[in-house]
């Protein structure tokens, strides 16, 4: 993140009518209880918690993610003031539509254009026509590049949109058959597993982020929980074999956090109730305290040869 974020505002956004599985409104509650704002404030950085966001009951589910994109639109907006660096805790991945829409209208404030690193298992580039499932947490990234049938979301908010090149879908290993289709179609970057085993997490993580410094561009990282390897990361709805290690998911925070390009970022589709004793939030925690500055030990690669050894013939 930016050296110059004055203080992280963390957000709950209990979500869950994105999907038919229910656990996924526990989320904010079960990241406070594994220590998020404690974790951080142990680095120094300084925390406010501007507590959950609620919306008045809905008719269907449907209503219920259109009025959620309301209420998260806004209030991330206004948490998002300043300098300072909101982490959204969710909720399902429509989270997004609300939390995405409110940094792309900071961006436009300031005359710059907003980069989405979406690390997910999936696309989520379904729209109405195309899911196979009728869950919108598979269409956030669709909503938000304007396809079509997913205007009722935005009425009443102010939109900008995000173009479909501004989206870098970053660990995908499940994409359905017309999903498919439409990415290739908009021209959506899209790092699958296969993309990431050939080249490696450092070599693409590298490219998208000399790409977001050579264009000024603010970045919003959006991690949905499947993006991690089952194994390591049990509560989630929708696992997928083959997801991000533990030190993938490390390194990609590393280098996040040494860009200090980061601008805010999304903790999407949490399923406490599927957990194995706080697993998946703890890591969520560790992996939060590496984008904000956490290291192993206090040296950066490049300087590994120029490190003296002890004198030995000092006798120190
Ligand atoms: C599938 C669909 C999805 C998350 C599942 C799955 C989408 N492509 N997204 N879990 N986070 O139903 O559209
Ligand atoms: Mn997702
Ligand atoms: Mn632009
Ligand atoms: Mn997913």
């Amino acid at each position: 993140p930016a050296q110059s974020v004055s203080e992280i505002v963390l957000l709950g956004l209990p979500i869950q009518s994105g999907t038919q599985l229910r656990g996924c409104s526990m989320g904010p509650s079960a990241l406070r209880t594994a220590g998020l704002a404690e974790a951080l404030m142990e680095q120094g950085h300084t925390v406010e918690d501007a507590g959950d966001v609620s919306i008045a009951p809905q008719s269907d589910r449907t209503m219920e993610v259109a009025a959620w994109a309301k209420a998260a639109d806004a209030k991330a907006f206004e948490v998002s003031q300043g300098k300072r660096f909101p982490i959204f805790m969710g909720g399902d991945h429509s989270m997004a539509l609300g939390t995405i829409n409110a940094m792309a209208r900071r961006a436009r404030d300031q005359e710059r254009d907003l980069i989405v690193l979406w690390l997910d298992a999936h696309s989520d580039y379904n729209t109405p026509e195309t899911t196979p499932s009728g869950n919108i947490h598979g269409m956030p990234v669709a909503g938000l590049c304007g396809e079509p049938g997913m205007d009722f979301i935005f009425e009443g908010m102010d939109r900008v949109g995000v173009m479909p090149a501004d989206f870098q879908l970053f660990g995908i290993r499940s994409v359905d058959r017309i999903e498919r289709q439409l990415l290739a179609r908009r021209g959506v970057s899209v790092m699958d597993m296969r993309l990431i085993d050939e080249k490696g997490v450092s070599h693409l993580v590298g490219g998208i982020l000399e790409d977001v410094k050579r264009r000024n561009a603010m970045l919003h990282v959006s991690l949905d929980v499947d993006f991690l390897d089952p194994s390591i990361a049990p509560a989630v709805g929708t696992t997928v074999p083959g997801g991000a290690t533990y030190r993938e998911a490390h390194l990609i925070m590393e280098m996040l956090s040494d860009s200090e390009l980061v601008t805010s970022m999304d903790l999407a589709e949490l399923n406490p109730f599927l957990d194995e004793r706080g697993k998946t939030s703890l890591l969520l925690v560790d992996l939060v305290t590496s984008l904000f500055g956490k290291k192993i030990i206090d040296r950066a690669p490049q300087d590994v040869n120029r490190m003296q050894g002890p004198d030995w013939n000092s006798g120190v």
